[in-house]
């Protein structure tokens, strides 16, 4: 089938967003929280090698440009042996409480991409590795992202993701994004054709939208990408990257600690959250089909007065008149 559906530009009302993948070199507006040096909570809060350390790792970030290859970390044994810690023991609760998409890709992650408790992997390996399985790529990010610049990136599958390591002080759970999370939780389920399909979609959606709709897809984004929970055969399994990179969060989240609640967008979207400790409040989808579904209704609930569709041959979004 197709359809001829006349190309138009945004209108001056609407917010910018990113037309071509280049375009996210300017998606890159950080938002200061659990800061190491600002955060007299954080574990780094104390330690000035730590926030040293931090600084050398967020100018990788600050000066990359797309198209870039993502320069390597040399990484200390410090941070290797944090990366070994939270790789040993999360390696033992996949079995029972990781979902199967992520069990077989974090299998794949060590036949083929040299995923070990040894070391931690590098980025711009992990790309390729993630530009085979699904065509989703990675860029270096400095901290905390905007949610409408997050979100933006994955419309064109592209994942900002940290490269810094936790604390070593605190490993089994992290107030704020690092490469451990990025690399156990996120990685595996975005080399997972549907869970990119879906994350992809998410950020098309979110583009171009007012804040109040940001709001509430960074909302829907927190409680599947980042802690959603999935049935398989009736049980309870972690899909959520947050789960998946936390050994606290990951068991708490199949205990009788949380209220779980069916997967819903519309009540979803809305629901508070608290992103400084375990989840009191998780939402479980049937499969990843049902979450489309369902996040494919609400998209069409949401007023914007265009279309996008991604182009992967020019790498860029085209904006559709919706009459
Ligand atoms: N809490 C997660 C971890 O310890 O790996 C990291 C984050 C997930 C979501 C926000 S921060
Ligand atoms: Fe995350």
């Amino acid at each position: 089938e197709l359809t001829v559906l006349e190309e138009k530009e945004p209108e001056k009302k609407d917010h910018w967003f990113p037309r071509h993948i280049s375009d996210l070199d300017k998606c890159t507006h950080l938002i200061t929280r659990f800061e190491p040096d600002l955060d007299y909570d954080h574990p780094g809060f104390a330690d000035k090698n730590y926030r040293l350390r931090r600084k050398e790792i967020a100018d990788i970030a600050f000066e990359y440009k797309h198209g870039q290859e993502i320069p390597r970390v040399e990484y200390t044994d410090e941070e290797n042996a944090t990366w070994g810690h939270v790789y040993s023991k999360l390696k033992e609760l996949f079995p029972t409480h990781a979902c199967k998409e992520h069990i077989q890709v974090f299998n794949f992650l060590e036949e083929e991409c040299g995923f070990s408790a040894d070391k931690i992997p590098q980025l711009e390996d992990v790309s390729n590795f993630l530009k085979r399985k699904t065509g989703f790529q990675l860029r270096p990010v400095a901290g905390l992202l905007t949610a409408r610049d997050f979100l933006a990136s994955l419309a064109f599958r592209t994942f900002q993701c940290t490269q810094y390591v936790r604390h070593g002080g605190k490993p089994d759970h992290s107030p704020e994004p690092d490469c451990i999370h990025e690399l156990l939780g996120h990685v595996p389920m975005l080399a997972d054709p549907k869970f990119a399909q879906f994350a992809q979609e998410l950020g098309l959606a979110t583009l171009g939208v007012s804040d109040e709709d940001i709001e509430k897809f960074a909302t829907l984004f927190w409680f599947t990408v980042e802690f959603g929970l999935c049935k398989e055969q009736g049980e309870l399994r972690a899909y959520g990257a947050g789960m998946l990179s936390s050994y606290g969060e990951l068991r708490n989240s199949l205990s009788d600690e949380v209220t779980v609640k069916p997967f819903d967008p519309p009540t979803t979207a809305v629901q508070e959250y608290k992103d400084d400790d375990y989840q009191p409040i998780l939402f479980v989808v049937e499969s990843f089909d049902d979450m489309m579904i369902k996040m494919r209704q609400y998209v069409a609930s949401i007023e914007r007065d265009f279309d996008v569709r991604y182009d992967p041959y020019t790498q860029s979004i085209k904006i559709l008149d919706h009459n």
